[in-house]
């Protein structure tokens, strides 16, 4: 193969991995705050929906699909957060140690806000009042393992 051509295809798959990490941060900080942000707004979009499946507030078909899809978007950010040597904020140092069961974690989570954006769809609350209760439970599971309160 001509050199030319390789380090044309060598580029282009440099490229595509830079593209899929989708964002960098300059100093730990940025990815400290970056998680913390994606994290926040999580909760305000799950306790919103929470609200209505505790009948904290009236149940809005609408509005809970709303929270459901942003939800199941965002449960895709954080992670690229705990990058090597971001440690801090509220994370306890064990994630950098098992970071195999943190991202099984995190897809957990991710499955489960998938299914709650189904739930969610399907405009029926016992169908949601489920789904929400097992997205919560990943939640849980990782902030008794890896959250300082
Ligand atoms: C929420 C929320 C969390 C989780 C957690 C589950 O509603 O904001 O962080 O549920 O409390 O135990």
């Amino acid at each position: 193969m001509k050199k030319s051509l390789v380090s044309a295809l060598v580029l282009t798959a440099l490229a595509a991995s830079f593209a899929a990490q989708a964002v960098s941060f300059e100093k730990p900080a940025d990815a400290i705050k970056y998680r913390q942000s994606a994290f926040s707004l999580m909760a305000s979009h799950f306790g919103d929906l929470g609200a209505m499946v505790k009948g904290d507030k009236p149940f809005d078909a609408k509005t809970a699909q709303a929270n459901a899809d942003l939800v199941a978007t965002l449960s895709a950010l954080p992670w690229a957060g705990f990058g090597p040597g971001t440690e801090g904020g509220k994370a306890k140092p064990a994630i950098w140690k098992e970071m195999d069961k943190v991202n099984a974690g995190a897809k957990e989570l991710q499955t489960a806000a998938a299914a709650l954006k189904t739930a969610a769809a399907s405009g029926n609350l016992d169908n949601l009042k489920k789904a929400f209760a097992n997205t919560q439970k990943t939640c849980k599971s990782c902030h008794d393992s890896y959250k300082d309160k």
